[in-house]
């Protein structure tokens, strides 16, 4: 299944001129109530050579998902109804896309009179750590009941549980805890909003205002939090996604942008997230896949099909640049650089494999 990232923020940030600017899908902007979703491929050079050596009837590259969530404002989770459905739709997301108003446009409705990066962080922030705390407490609560039998395991965990509350209480967003990997352990299951990985989008207004004084207080909050920030000219990339893709690379250079926002923005997800492509090759088709950087062989393989990783004995593994430069998988073979690995091995990016397993009974 493909990762999925989920653009958030205050209601007009620009959020779905945003999702429009990386998915060409053309969303409606005035309708912040509805969700809006976008399967987008994930560019990637090597598959070009590699579908020239094998020429395939099929490429398939790798892909992302894009979510557009309504708008989140100060109260906005509190609540049954609304509230919950939207933070339901934040914890299915791999990643966060923060979009902040980064422009000045009197004409452009917004929640605030004034344009500030720091205060809209903050109570968006805000939102995620409020949910947050409910969650954990909800766990707190049913540990307290098991706890009565005085069990030690159950015990650390509501301990744990109720360590991450208090400094959520305090205003401290979950991802800028320094957790020990048993404290994880203890609230993985809560599946906290405060804690996915982010990066931020400054919504800005052209290439020339990438340094305003906005961006630089949002680029200051993803510093200090070891968080990405990227800038998006979201109207006018927005316009530009719709054009044909010959123009587009015209435009974006009329802009001052040498890569769309789409590329930026799959960039840092990757950085953040710490993902890697691998490949699978032949002559039906050169398709390309996403896993975890410090994945397992297995565990890439159940990226492929379940089947895979369930029944895998080992990866015959060449890696892209051995077979670019050698010009063919026996050309490979003969100078011994492919490889059999098994179980343990950490799939690598630009690795190209073929999975060995045994067919369920
Ligand atoms: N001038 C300017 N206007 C923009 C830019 N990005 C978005 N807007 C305008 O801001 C308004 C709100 O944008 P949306 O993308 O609908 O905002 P949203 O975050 O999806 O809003 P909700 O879905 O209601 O939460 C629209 O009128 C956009 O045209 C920009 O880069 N420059
Ligand atoms: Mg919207």
């Amino acid at each position: 299944m493909a990762l999925n990232c989920g653009l958030i923020g205050l209601p007009s940030c620009g959020k779905t001129t945003i999702f429009n600017a990386i998915t060409a899908a053309g969303a409606a902007c005035y309708d912040g109530s509805e969700m809006n979703r976008a399967i987008i491929n994930v560019p990637d050079p090597r598959i070009q050579p590699l579908v020239e050596m094998y020429n395939p009837r099929k490429t398939i590259p790798a892909t992302l998902e894009i979510v557009d969530i309504p708008g989140l404002k100060a109260g906005s989770t509190a609540g049954e109804g609304r509230g919950t459905r939207l933070l339901g739709h934040i914890k299915d997301v791999d990643a966060v896309l923060h979009v902040v108003r980064c422009f000045e446009d009197p004409a452009v409705a917004f929640e605030y009179d004034t344009i500030d990066p720091v205060r809209d962080v903050e109570t968006v922030d805000l939102e995620l750590m409020v949910a947050d705390s409910q969650t954990l407490q909800n766990k707190i609560d049913r540990l307290q009941k098991k706890s009565k039998t005085g069990d030690q395991d159950i015990i650390r965990e509501k301990n744990d549980c109720e360590k991450v509350k208090a400094s959520l209480d305090d205003g401290i967003s979950a991802r800028k805890q320094t957790l020990s990997e048993k404290e994880m352990a203890s609230i993985r299951e809560c599946n906290l909003l405060s804690l996915k990985p982010i990066v931020y989008v400054a919504n800005i207004k052209s290439a020339t205002d990438s340094a305003n004084n906005h961006v630089k207080a949002l680029q200051a909050i993803a510093d200090g939090e070891g968080s990405e920030m990227v800038t998006v000219c979201g109207r006018d990339e927005a316009d530009i996604s719709q054009l044909d893709p010959e123009d587009q690379e015209e435009f974006l250079k009329e802009l001052g942008l040498e890569e769309s926002s789409m590329q930026r923005l799959i960039r840092a997800a990757y950085r953040l997230l710490g993902l890697v492509n691998f490949f699978t090759k032949g002559e039906d088709e050169v398709r390309a896949w996403t896993c975890c950087k410090g994945d397992k062989a297995p565990t890439a393989a159940g990226k492929i099909h379940t089947d895979l990783e369930k029944g895998f004995i080992r990866m015959e593994v060449t890696r892209y640049e051995d077979l670019i430069e050698l010009g063919s998988e026996s050309a490979v073979a003969k100078a011994g650089k492919q490889r059999l690995e098994g179980k343990t091995y950490e799939v690598q990016d630009g690795d190209v494999v073929v999975v060995r397993f045994s067919p369920p009974k």
